[in-house]
């Protein structure tokens, strides 16, 4: 069934970009949120909100409806910065969608909460974290607070462990992870429609030759991807030099984020 209001946070970054427009089947009124304006088409309009403010936030899902949260730093960062945008920030947003009677979150979760497992290893929605980064432990908290609002107050999220969702896959690791918008269309399509949500955990990936994730135990969303990496596979092959298959960044699912630089507590 149409919903009446669909929330987007982080409307202006990457993957808002790629949504925005696209999804008026789905909602009479769709709410553009970030931290500064957002041109809008149809039916959306837009509401600037910074997460780390608990007021503009339940200014911001006032009217309830479903929320795409996509709003936060979407890299490793600084504590401070991964502080208010993801911990407080997503703090905000579970507790503004409680007072203000949300019905369903899509968290968008990482691939990052399970960095550290080795390519070999196959995992699914039960597999251990293995945060490679504060930004990866960042994401892991957005999953805890998502159970606790859901086992103790009902409100439904999809834990998308997005893998990586742009327009084209980039580099060697991409032809695994890479989520096309179009199968991210029709994973925010499913997430309004199934009639029962629940809290489940699901690695957001195209239909991709080369497959790190199991999503059989979420076969009850109906979420089905089409696209695959590999038309891209000569492409990036051609661009990009062979590995070496000793670095850690080969060796671990995060790739790169693995060997980054561990930030800590630095200045801004
Ligand atoms: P992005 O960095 O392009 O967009 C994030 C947006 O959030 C930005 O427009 C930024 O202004 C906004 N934002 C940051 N701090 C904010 C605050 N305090 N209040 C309000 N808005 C704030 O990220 P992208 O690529 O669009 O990703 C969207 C979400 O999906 C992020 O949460 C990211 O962690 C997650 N994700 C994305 C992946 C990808 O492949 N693009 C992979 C895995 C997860
Ligand atoms: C993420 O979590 C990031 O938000 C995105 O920018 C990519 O780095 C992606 O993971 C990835 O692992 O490719």
């Amino acid at each position: 069934p149409r919903r009446s209001r669909l929330v987007i946070t982080g409307a202006a970054g990457g993957i808002g970009k790629m949504i925005r427009g696209k999804l008026d089947h789905i909602a009479d009124e769709i709410v553009l949120s970030d931290l500064t304006d957002v041109s809008c088409s149809g039916n959306e309009r837009s509401q600037t909100c910074d997460l780390a403010d608990l007021d503009a936030v339940r200014a911001l899902l006032k009217g309830g409806g479903d929320v795409l949260h996509f709003g936060g730093q979407s890299t490793e960062a600084p504590f401070e910065r991964i502080l208010n945008a993801n911990l407080i920030g997503s703090y905000n947003l579970y507790e503004a969608a409680r007072l203000e009677g949300v019905r369903r979150v899509l968290f968008a979760s990482s691939n990052h909460v399970i960095g550290f497992h080795p390519r070999e290893t196959l995992l699914d929605a039960d597999s251990p974290m293995r945060p490679d980064s504060l930004y990866g432990v960042s994401k892991v908290y957005g999953e805890g607070l998502a159970h606790l609002y859901h086992d103790k107050f009902g409100i439904e999220s999809l834990l998308l462990r997005i893998g990586s969702c742009f327009k084209e896959p980039s580099d060697r690791r991409q032809l695994a992870t890479w989520m096309s918008p179009q199968d991210m269309i029709h994973a925010i399509e499913r997430f309004v429609m199934v009639p029962r949500l629940g809290c489940p955990v699901v690695y957001g990936r195209s239909n991709n030759s080369e497959n790190w994730w199991d999503n059989s135990k979420t076969d009850y969303l109906g979420w089905n991807p089409q696209d695959t990496a590999e038309v891209f596979r000569g492409k990036v092959e051609a661009a990009t030099e062979v590995p070496s298959p000793l670095d850690p960044a080969v060796k671990y699912q995060g790739g790169a984020f693995v060997t980054a630089d561990h930030p800590g507590t630095k200045e801004e």
